[in-house]
């Protein structure tokens, strides 16, 4: 039987059957064809910098199968998923595994069995051909999918009794190859997947999918590692969350970021402004979460700081002076955020200091943005509004599942309660805003930590401490954010003032002769470094006609 007869029979057998069941097939497809991809015992047909990544891919779309809150078309999946069926072009074998799984997942979210039936078949033609095309192992693939779809048919025992002997030497090159790509945990899991009758654990994958983003983000490997530290040391609900404000100055970002805290917080006064970035904890009783408000200063000065900070899964509020003329600001900021903000999303706040009307195209800016939603009101002075805001803001978070199904390994959770108490904001005598490398390496080892690089790097993503790579000679781990925003505020002011066009290491000494404590000489390499990481050396020029911060 060839490829196009295989389908044609599939397709018959599907027919008739509901939309679920033809997903539960598609699914064993791409199961079936998995092993392949390690056929020949590595993945070297992927580049190095996306090969992680791609593996992920794959193994991330087959976990979403059963998912209880898939999430229909999410592009970024989707476009993974392309971007592997692309890059598999080098292996003929790979290219088939990735055109088994791209079915299947296009089977998961068609919304009719119509089209989940086509899609799944054409999974099963690729994992028939799959099998067809290599020559070390014969097994009767044709009677092995056909026995599934019988099985799930019937629906009276999920199970489908199978042993991963019939790959022969494949499945062996298949586990050697994850291993060497530091995924032998991956290779574990699919072995018991496998070994159950292709039954998944719904709880396990409901953890495997709610690994937060960043992390996921950055491949299989780093995943696995998170996976097992949690399965090792235990896990614990993170419920952490980050709110980032931003608009331009004097729209009412600090007295928001005070009201949210507490709706009878006083109000900024005129000549209080926002040196960089303040952040703060808003504890939600509700659901006991903690949110961190970042309360951006609005101008020009600190956008370059803004990538050091923005970041993917947070809840972003526009604050914009109803009164202004400015439109174009409001898609100034959206787009600010659409540029770091991955697919976090935004609440609009309009905030109406007097009785003028307001008008802003809601429509289409929401056809254009992923705007959550747009509220007017006064901060001063609507009371109920405000309260309602607060709702509404505290309603999305704790429904998020980024935020309210995380959790972490319980180790991670201790490091950071760790370097949480050695930054004690307010404290002055006790508060360390930066630490070494060393002493983070003994906190690290206290709590059991083996990979202490990647551990950085973790923390680094949930925003609890910032290390930068690239500036790892300076040996410096920075615990309060605002460190670094009101020094570079403060190097800012004295070049807008001094008139000066070039910046030096030894002008530090005079941008903080009255702040030695806080910054001392020995920093001002990491702060420079940082300026011209974010090209700050190099806009000079440009960055001299800018006004104070907001
Ligand atoms: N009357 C009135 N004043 C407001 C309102 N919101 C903010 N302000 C004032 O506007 C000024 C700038 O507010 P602030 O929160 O510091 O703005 P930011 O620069 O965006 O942080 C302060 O003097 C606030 O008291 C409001 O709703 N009504
Ligand atoms: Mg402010």
């Amino acid at each position: 039987m060839n490829s196009d007869e295989f389908s044609k029979l599939i397709h018959k057998e599907l027919s008739g059957l509901d939309r679920e069941h033809i997903v539960r097939f598609a699914w064993r497809c791409a199961l079936f064809a998995l092993p392949f991809l390690g056929q020949k015992g590595n993945f070297l047909f992927w580049n190095k910098n996306y090969r992680l990544k791609h593996i992920y891919s794959i193994f991330y779309s087959l976990d979403m199968f059963y998912s209880t809150n898939i999430t229909y078309g999410d592009a970024a999946d989707d476009a993974c998923l392309y971007g592997l069926f692309a890059a598999s072009f080098n292996d003929d074998a790979a290219a088939r595994v990735a055109d088994a799984t791209l079915g299947a997942y296009s089977s998961l979210i068609s919304t009719t069995a119509e089209t989940a039936a086509d899609n799944a078949t054409y999974a099963a033609a690729h994992a028939f051909d799959v099998f067809k095309g290599q020559k070390i192992i014969r097994i009767d693939i044709i009677s092995l999918l056909l026995q599934s779809v019988h099985k799930i048919k019937k629906n009276e025992n999920n199970k489908q009794v199978f042993s991963t002997t019939i790959y022969g030497p494949i499945w062996k090159n298949f586990q050697n190859a994850l291993a060497a790509e530091g995924c032998a945990y991956w290779g574990r899991l699919y072995q018991k997947i496998f070994d159950d009758g292709l039954v998944v654990d719904l709880e396990a994958v409901e953890t495997r999918l709610n690994v937060p983003k960043e992390f996921r983000d950055q491949g299989a490997a780093t995943v696995a590692n998170y996976l097992e530290e949690l399965e090792e040391k235990g896990g614990k609900q993170l419920n952490e969350a980050r709110i980032i404000i931003l608009g331009d100055k004097g729209a009412g970002k600090t007295c928001l970021a005070r009201r949210l805290r507490d709706p009878d917080a006083p109000m900024t006064l005129i000549e209080e402004s926002t040196a960089g970035v303040n952040t703060s904890l808003w504890k939600l009783k509700k659901g006991n979460i903690n949110i961190r408000i970042w309360d951006f200063a609005g101008h020009t000065v600190t956008h370059a700081v803004h990538q050091f900070f923005l970041s993917e899964r947070c809840l972003y509020i526009i604050v914009y002076d109803g009164r202004t003329e400015e439109r174009n600001r409001l898609e100034y900021w959206l787009n600010h955020m659409k540029n770091y903000g991955g697919d976090s999303r935004a609440f609009i706040l309009v905030n109406k200091k007097d009785h003028h009307p307001v008008i802003i195209p809601v429509n289409s800016l929401k056809d254009r943005y992923p705007i959550e939603g747009v509220y007017t009101f006064s901060i001063g002075d609507d009371k109920d509004d405000l309260e309602l805001f607060r709702d509404k803001v505290a309603e999305y978070i704790k429904n998020n599942p980024s935020w309210n199904k995380q959790k972490i390994p319980v180790n991670y959770f201790r490091v950071k309660s760790d370097l949480e108490a050695l930054f004690k904001k307010g404290e002055k005598k006790c508060c360390n805003e930066h630490i070494s490398r060393n002493e983070f390496d003994k906190i690290a080892e206290k709590h059991d930590v083996e990979n202490s690089e990647q551990l950085l790097q973790n923390l680094h993503a949930l925003g609890v401490s910032l290390w930068y790579k690239e500036m790892e000679e300076f040996n410096t781990l920075i615990l309060n954010p605002e460190w670094i925003s009101h020094g570079v505020y403060k190097i800012i002011n004295w070049v807008n003032e001094e008139k000066q066009y070039t910046l030096t290491l030894s002008d530090f000494l005079k941008v903080f002769k009255d702040d030695k404590q806080r910054f001392p000489e020995e920093k001002h390499g990491f702060l420079f470094k940082l300026m011209k990481y974010c090209n700050y050396s190099g806009s000079l020029t440009s960055i001299s006609g800018i006004r104070q911060c907001g």
